[in-house]
């Protein structure tokens, strides 16, 4: 049997996504979208005052096609403040001209495989400041959850875990070159979602990201084990662009 590797566990995280339904605000009076915003505004800064004491992050996006309108990307501690955060959310006016178009639940998680035995990095500042993010305000985000394949010859989880650690680290040297125009954020959803891992590429520019999911697909492990779901794509929507963008 193969031996599965150690994973470093950190924020766990919702990426909460919705529909808005334009019509229905749109027939709304100007008071009650004034009041709605308002009291998403106040929301975000409540927000905000969490990520500023550390102890948790947030980002919303603006999601381009008819998958969603907006992406919530939160990260807490506990699985019990996402839980709270959601519901708070629901009972909100705004959440009353959306729907809840997709999610998904996870964890931050790095993975033991470049770590030398018998050498504990967990405790490392720079390995606790990846698995608790203070997310990156970078303009555009790309987010799709995947799984590694379980077909026949190609089944991931009977890899011995050296050939794993060989296959990891040839993914890594690709992931590499794109330093400084993107930042990943890999989450494991074992047990949490339908898939097992959510990825999160932030970036300045479109084109990166694009030619770093392309470049990957030539990975051996990308292109023998990679199963990818369905890929949302976004720009991102600040607090001060909040009345602007529910402007009608
Ligand atoms: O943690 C690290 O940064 C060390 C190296 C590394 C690991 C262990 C790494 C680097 N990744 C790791 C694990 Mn990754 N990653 C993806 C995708 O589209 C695809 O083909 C795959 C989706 C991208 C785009 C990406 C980007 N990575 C993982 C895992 C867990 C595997 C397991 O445990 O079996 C998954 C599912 C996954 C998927 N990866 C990098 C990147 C980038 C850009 C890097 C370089 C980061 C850096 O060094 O700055």
């Amino acid at each position: 049997m193969a031996e599965a590797v150690e994973t470093m566990d950190g924020w766990y995280c919702l990426h909460d996504f919705r529909v808005m339904d334009w019509t229905s605000w749109k027939l709304a009076s100007e008071d009650v979208r004034q009041a709605a915003i308002e009291e998403y505004q106040n929301w975000l800064s409540n927000m905000e005052q969490v990520e500023e004491a550390n102890n948790g992050s947030q980002l919303v996006y603006k999601i381009i096609g008819h998958k969603a309108d907006l992406m919530f990307m939160i990260m807490r501690p506990t699985m019990d403040e996402l839980q709270e955060i959601e519901t708070t959310f629901d009972k909100m006016q705004i959440a009353s001209f959306m729907t809840k178009s997709f999610s998904y639940l996870s964890v931050v998680e790095l993975s033991k495989y470049m770590s030398k035995p018998g050498v504990d990095i967990e405790q490392k500042p720079e390995v606790q400041a990846r698995l608790k993010p203070i997310l990156p305000r970078w303009d555009y985000m790309c987010f799709y959850p995947m799984d590694k394949r379980r077909m026949n010859e190609d089944n991931w989880y009977s890899l011995e875990k050296d050939a794993r650690s060989k296959l990891m680290y040839e993914h890594s040297k690709t992931g590499r070159k794109y330093a400084g125009q993107i930042k990943q954020i890999i989450t494991g959803s074992f047990g949490f979602d339908d898939w097992e891992w959510g990825v999160t590429l932030f970036a300045h520019d479109p084109l990166p990201i694009k030619k770093l999911v392309y470049e990957m697909r030539f990975d051996e492990v990308s292109a023998r084990y990679g199963e990818f779901g369905d890929f949302y794509f976004g720009n991102k929507l600040d607090k001060e662009a909040v009345s602007t963008y529910f402007h009608i």
